[in-house]
Formats: C-alpha cells, structure tokens, sequence
C-alpha cells in the first residue's frame, strides 16, 4: 500500500537523521496512519462545494481568510496601560499576535502585534512629510513620493518589543504562549536605507554622533539612535509584506532598526535630528532600561538578544495519543543569523539539534523544526538558540542571577513546557 510505503521511508528518514537506536522496522508512525486507515473510506465523498458555484469574485476585493480560519485574531490583552502612560482606554495599548495559531518567518499584516502609546493616529500620505535637520548641510523636508523616489530595498527583519516574555518573579503557569510571546513579529520591508536620506542632506559626519527619531502621534514618540546604527542597516520603510505599512504599524513611514527593541522602530515617522548629544527621553531613561537588583538601571539597552521559543506543543495543547509529533517553534538574534537551536525533550539533560523550514536571515525569525515520537510519559521540552555572534540563549536563572527580579525588558530566557501522561502541556519554569 501506498501509505505504508511513505510510512516506512519517512520512518527511515528519520532513523538515519536523528541517528537514534531505533529497532528496525519499527512503526513510528504506525499510531497515526492506521487510525485515518480505519476511519476514512479509500474513495472521497463529493462535498457539497463540489457540486455548487461558489461566491462572486468581486464580492470581496480586498481578501480576507476562509470564514473557518476566524478564530485566529489579534487579542487585547487586558493589562492595562502601564503606569505614567496617558491612555483612556485598554484598545490604546497593545494587542498580541496569535503566535500559536500562524506559522513560519513572516507575520501576516492583519495580525501583526501592535504597541501603541497614543492609539493609531490616521495619517494622509499626501500632507505627511519627514524632515531631516541639525548637523546636516541642508535641512530637507521630503514628500512620501519623494521619499518612494529613491532607490530602495526589501529585507525580512523582526520587531519585538523589549517587554516580550517580562521578566516574572513566578513562573506563571497560567500563562500561555501568545499571552507571552505575542508582542513580536516579523515582516519583508521595502524602504529606502536611512543613510542615503540622510547622505542626501549632507550629514556631518565628523560631528553627528546620534539621530533623534520623532513619530507623528499623539505621543510624539522619539528615540535616540547611534550614528553608527543609524548608516549602517537602518531603513526608513513604507512597505510591509507587499502592501503599504499598515496604519497600526506606522502607516505611511515606519524606521527599521534591525535587531533593536520595538521600541526605536518608530511609527508614522515624521523627524530625524542629527545631533551629538542623546535626546534622553521618558522611553530611554524611564522606560525601556533594566533596572538591577542594587537599583542601579541599564540604558540603551536595545539589541535583542538570540531567542527561540517552541511554538507547538504550547500551553492549551493536548497531545491526542503517543506517536510522532514534529515540534516547533521560531528563533531570532538581533546580532545577526540564527546559527542553530537545539532541542531537549527530558528536561534539559540531552540536546538535539532542529533543522530550520527554510534558510536563517540576519535579525529576522526562522521557523526550527524536530521531529519526536512520544512515548506517553511526561515529558519537558524546550529549545536554545545559538546566533552567528556565539551568544547563547541562556536559563532564566542565568538572567535573574545577574539582574534581580526589578527590570521587565529584555528577558530571553530558554523556555520550558511540561507535557503530563495526559497529553497536556503546561507553562514550567526549569
Ligand atoms: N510613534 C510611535 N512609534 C512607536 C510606538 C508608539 O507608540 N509611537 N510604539 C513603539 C513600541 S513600544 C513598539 S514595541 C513598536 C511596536 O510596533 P508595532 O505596533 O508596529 O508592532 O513600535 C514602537 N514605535
Ligand atoms: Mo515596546
């Protein structure tokens, strides 16, 4: 038969992969094919759908996902605004991206994760412009059809917020993996490299040490980023994933800066300063800093640090019997490519090394994948990251070793999840 022909070879495939002693001939996936063997008639019925016309095309121009996939949705998540921030309403804040429910590098634009401190304002492409002053030749003020003007480029990079995965006394077990991971995502960006807008204004670059980055909303969010940052991958992006960057994410001018905290990314961006001194604002000096257990608190922070979290088996998962699983996850390095991650399914004890669905980008995610058979006894699984740099992905108690308990930000902690003799998995702390 067929089916047992793929069977086998998937089953030998994963023999002389894995290298494990499995005894020969052995069904691994025996469990999984004979069930659909059992139940399903070799000959397919004829649904309804085949016998009917379906809907008018032009009844929805712009596409939506099949009215099945409707449960997969951005969620708000009800923390409230944090302390010192000016905001009336929960929808103001954040929303996370249904980590658990998408796949792969890329997060589809409608569920991007959104971190907004003053709402989402509605911007007109025609009357927005970004202005480009201080230590330059001449200020500039550019139209979006100028900026589309210059020669641009498209690069896959992530943006995660550096409260992602906060840093919690407890390990919370209630916590599930989107509630957790879900202020992250990633996306192909067209835009033009910030150095040539700012080499377009004649920068100084004998004394500009910084650019200060200013959004057009209601928060007038602004950052101060290094000048060696700023002409090195930084691009000023008007595309996201093929389509015009969505209002939530900055439409119509969002700065990219690769590998940094969400944070810098600023959104409908519409002023950069060329300066020599840091502009020192509330979200570099109050926010986003890691304050240590001697209350002393770190700055500038902003690379985000090798990461990978296993995305399936998760928190809400029930494993329906013993068998074969391929368990994966997503892995990330603001210092570059992703160079491997490993596997463990005891705890911690023995690693295996994943393979990767496609080829690792530099500060983008890649999809890591690891086939397991499960014996139906408890089990503890986990992933850790090793990027380009050498940086490992370390143990929680590694960073709370070193920091303490009082900072939130830049928590890149390996991440455990418990699966009991019932198939449920469970948020653990190891
Ligand atoms: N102008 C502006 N830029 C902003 C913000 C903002 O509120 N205003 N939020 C920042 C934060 S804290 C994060 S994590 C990212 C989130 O980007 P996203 O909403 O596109 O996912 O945008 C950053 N840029
Ligand atoms: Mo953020």
């Amino acid at each position: 038969m067929k089916k047992e022909k793929n069977l086998i070879s998937l089953e030998r495939r994963l023999f002389f992969e894995k290298g494990t002693k499995l005894a020969a001939g052995s069904f691994l996936f025996s469990g999984l094919f004979t069930s659909l063997n059992a139940k399903e008639s070799v000959a397919l019925k004829v649904p309804a759908w085949s016998k009917s016309l379906g809907t008018v095309t032009a009844a929805n121009l712009y596409g939506l996902p099949s009215p099945f996939e409707k449960d997969v949705l951005k969620e708000i998540r009800l923390s409230g605004a944090p302390k010192g921030y000016v905001s009336n309403s929960i929808a103001l804040t954040s929303a996370n991206s249904p980590i658990s429910k998408i796949r792969g590098s890329i997060t589809p634009n409608g569920l991007f994760f959104e971190r907004n401190h003053s709402g989402v304002p509605v911007i007109d492409p025609k009357e927005h412009r970004l202005l480009i002053h201080g230590l330059v030749k001449d200020n500039i003020v550019l139209s979006m059809e100028k900026i589309k003007r210059f020669p641009s480029i498209e690069k896959s990079y992530f943006v995660e917020c550096s409260g992602n995965t906060g840093i919690s006394k407890n390990s919370p077990p209630d916590k599930t993996l989107d509630d957790m991971y879900g202020l992250m995502s990633s996306a192909s960006w067209i835009g033009v490299k910030l150095s040539v807008l700012l080499e377009e204004a004649g920068i100084d670059l004998d004394k500009a040490k910084y650019i200060i980055a200013e959004g057009a909303d209601g928060a007038t969010m602004a950052r101060t980023l290094p000048i060696s940052r700023a002409m090195d991958d930084c691009m000023v992006a008007y595309m996201q994933n093929g389509e015009a960057i969505r209002p939530e994410q900055g439409y119509p001018l969002k700065l990219i800066v690769p590998g940094c905290e969400g944070n810098i990314h600023i959104k409908w961006l519409r002023r950069l300063e060329v300066t020599d001194t840091p502009l020192f604002a509330r979200d570099e000096v109050s926010k986003y800093t890691d304050l240590f257990a001697d209350g002393k608190a770190r700055q500038s922070t902003l690379v985000m640090d090798v990461k990978s979290v296993i995305t399936f088996p998760t928190t809400g998962d029930r494993l329906p019997e013993a068998g074969f699983y391929e368990i994966r996850g997503l892995a990330w390095s603001g210092r570059g490519k992703v160079k491997k991650v490993d596997v463990s399914v005891d705890g911690g004890r023995n690693w295996e090394t994943a393979k990767f669905s496609t080829d690792p980008l530099s500060k983008a995610f890649v999809e890591f994948i690891y086939p397991w058979i499960w014996d139906g006894k408890p089990a503890v699984i986990l992933s850790r990251a090793v990027d380009e740099s050498k940086k490992v992905q370390p143990y929680f108690k590694q960073i709370s070793d070193a920091r303490g308990f009082n900072s939130e930000s830049h928590n890149n902690a390996i991440q455990s999840w418990s699966v009991n003799a019932k198939g449920e998995v469970h948020n653990v702390r190891i």
